[in-house]
């Protein structure tokens, strides 16, 4: 707080908001909606949207409101509500640039060509932790098993979307629609080390992809800079490294075409399959259920769901509620 000096903060708790008014020259907003009322300032450039579940989808559509460019981390926005997104940042001209690898690695392979040549975009995923267990040895991992090796140093609950390719199959749809590609132009390639960040195919047979040391300062930093191009902290890449691929083992790690499966159906579908991942990856994590228990609850609470086609964002945010609701009921049998 010292080192940067903000204008404004949002903070969730009251009470902390209170003391930190005392303590800091800034502006200081509390409750649900501060964020909401960061997002709705006039005095900043971009909003760069990194807040984890659900309470993203307010901040990022107002700041489109607020024409405003965005700068998206938040998975939620798009996974659940990008129909909704979409159309109101196309209505307003707004430009969503993606903090995520992934997407920044497309975007970039993207640059200056036209959609119409695109045969295929090809999204590079790690495999995750568990990438070479079986399914006898899934049946009994544990939550510090999947949360060792990681390639890329992340947050707990992504790490385990990362061992069930689930955050490969969010990553499907928010390319669906960053890229407003069909899903069957979109395919995804195990590559353990996480150079290749992700390729685009051409109809011409060309394939561009962009490469780098793992390192997250770099497509964050290029959602900042674009159009230019700032110089970085990261290493040069060592081209003495082995880069391999494999095709991604959908028995075992069924929720990448799960994902797939809630983005063709549409509508709320995917808000109720990534509400039923929240609840249970939290589950995985706090010891109270076993990894596979993850994709279990998450097809049956797919199965149960009564799609509502075109919702509405209170629609969507109803179906987060209920699909929670379902995978806690659904996981007393876990
Ligand atoms: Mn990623």
């Amino acid at each position: 707080m010292k080192k940067y000096k903000p204008i404004a903060i949002a903070i969730s708790g009251k009470k902390k908001a209170r003391e930190l008014k005392e303590s800091v020259d800034a502006r200081v907003y509390s409750g649900h909606d501060a964020q909401i009322k960061i997002a709705a300032m006039k005095d900043y450039d971009m909003l760069v949207n990194a807040i984890v579940g659900l309470s993203g989808i307010d901040a990022t559509l107002e700041a489109i409101k607020n024409k405003k460019d965005i700068a998206l981390a938040n998975k939620e926005t798009l996974v659940s509500a990008g129909e909704i997104i979409m159309k109101e940042a196309k209505k307003n001209n707004i430009n969503i640039m993606p903090i995520d690898s992934e997407h920044s690695a497309i975007f970039q392979c993207l640059n200056g060509e036209k959609k119409s040549d695109v045969k295929r975009l090809i999204l590079t995923c790690s495999g995750g932790a568990l990438f070479k267990k079986t399914k006898e040895e899934l049946e009994i991992v544990s939550a510090r098993d999947a949360l060792k090796h990681k390639t890329w140093n992340m947050g707990d609950k992504i790490t385990i979307d990362s061992a069930t390719l689930m955050n490969k199959g969010f990553e499907v749809i928010e390319a669906m629609w960053l890229y407003d590609l069909p899903l069957e132009k979109i395919d995804v390639i195990i590559h353990p080390q996480s150079i290749i960040h992700s390729m685009v195919e051409f109809n011409d047979g060309s394939i561009i992809a962009q490469l780098s040391n793992p390192d997250m300062k770099l497509p964050i930093q290029y959602a900042l800079s674009y159009p230019e191009r700032w110089e970085s902290p990261i290493e040069s890449l060592d081209f003495a490294k082995k880069l391999s691929f494999d095709k991604p083992d959908l028995d075992r790690f069924p929720c990448l075409k799960y994902a797939y499966e809630a983005a063709e159906k549409g509508g709320s579908l995917p808000a109720a399959m990534n509400a039923a991942n929240d609840y249970m990856v939290q589950r995985f994590l706090n010891g109270q259920c076993k990894f596979l228990d993850i994709q279990r609850v998450i097809r049956k609470v797919m199965d149960e769901h009564k799609v509502i086609k075109n919702p509405t964002l209170e629609e969507i945010k109803k179906t987060i509620i209920e699909a929670t609701i379902m995978a806690e009921k659904f996981c007393l049998y876990c």
